[in-house]
């Protein structure tokens, strides 16, 4: 098994994401994406919809940008790729050029990516991983899932969709303050792509390692932190 660059493997899947000090958002009884931005008016997508449309799954690696990997994981979903063309792009005049695209969850934490990165074939809005619905720890009921990128992008609690035509001027949001001073330290890369170990913005993927690595620490005490709270039982990797 070949892990993308400065990777190490974990066992099972941790609750990576920048929100450990506080529990999953409440989810909906029914969930509605809402999509918006250059449409012409505001479309709410049920998720129940995406039983609709062709289902896609996906076997694939998980990667954190603080160094560590999740892997094996089987998700299920549509394509984002599918999703956009059957669901978003109708609503969209042919000649306006969409550039980026701003995933939304609902504990109002989002992501940015370039249409070309959300176009590729690997994407998916998933609703199932490990032939189970996505649990509260990992994105439900929807979440974004690009596994060539670098687990930040993968927005989950999907429940706003932004389609823009430049990159808008805050990317991300709803960091708790010990990962915001250190995405500040190391400013995100706008494509995060694993493969390329793009991490920062401007520096060698290797040359910031040890600044993510530095996060680590606080994120488990932060998760440990919030897991005293949760159902008994539930394991934390
Ligand atoms: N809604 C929401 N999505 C999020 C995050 C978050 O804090 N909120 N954290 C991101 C980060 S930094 C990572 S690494 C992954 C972690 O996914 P996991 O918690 O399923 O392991 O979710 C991403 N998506
Ligand atoms: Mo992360």
């Amino acid at each position: 098994m070949t892990l993308p660059p400065g990777q190490r493997a974990v066992d099972g899947f941790p609750r990576f994401g920048t929100h450990l000090h506080r529990p999953p958002p409440p989810i909906p009884a029914e969930s509605v994406i809402e999509v918006g931005g250059v449409l012409s008016s505001t479309v709410m997508l049920p998720v129940s919809e995406l039983a609709d449309l062709p289902r896609r799954e996906l076997t694939a690696d998980f990667h954190c940008v603080a160094g560590w990997s999740a892997t094996g994981l089987r998700w299920e979903g549509v394509a984002f790729e599918t999703f956009y063309r059957e669901l978003i792009a109708p609503h969209i005049d042919s000649a306006v050029a969409v550039s980026h695209v701003v995933f939304g969850g609902l504990d109002r934490y989002r992501s940015v990516v370039r249409i070309e990165d959300a176009m590729e074939p690997d994407v998916l809005v998933a609703d199932r991983l490990n032939d189970r619905p996505l649990d509260p720890d990992h994105g439900a009921p929807v979440r974004l899932v690009s596994p060539g990128q670098y687990g930040f992008v993968s927005t989950k609690h999907l429940c706003r969709i932004e389609v823009e035509t430049a990159a808008p001027a805050r990317p991300y949001r709803s960091l708790p303050l010990v990962v915001r001073g250190g995405l500040r330290l190391v400013t995100p890369h706008p494509r995060a792509r694993v493969w390329s170990e793009e991490r920062h913005r401007h520096l060698p993927g290797w040359a910031v390692r040890p600044v993510y690595r530095l996060l680590i620490g606080p994120i488990r005490t932060l998760a440990a932190r919030a897991g005293r709270g949760s159902a008994p039982g539930r394991g934390r990797g």
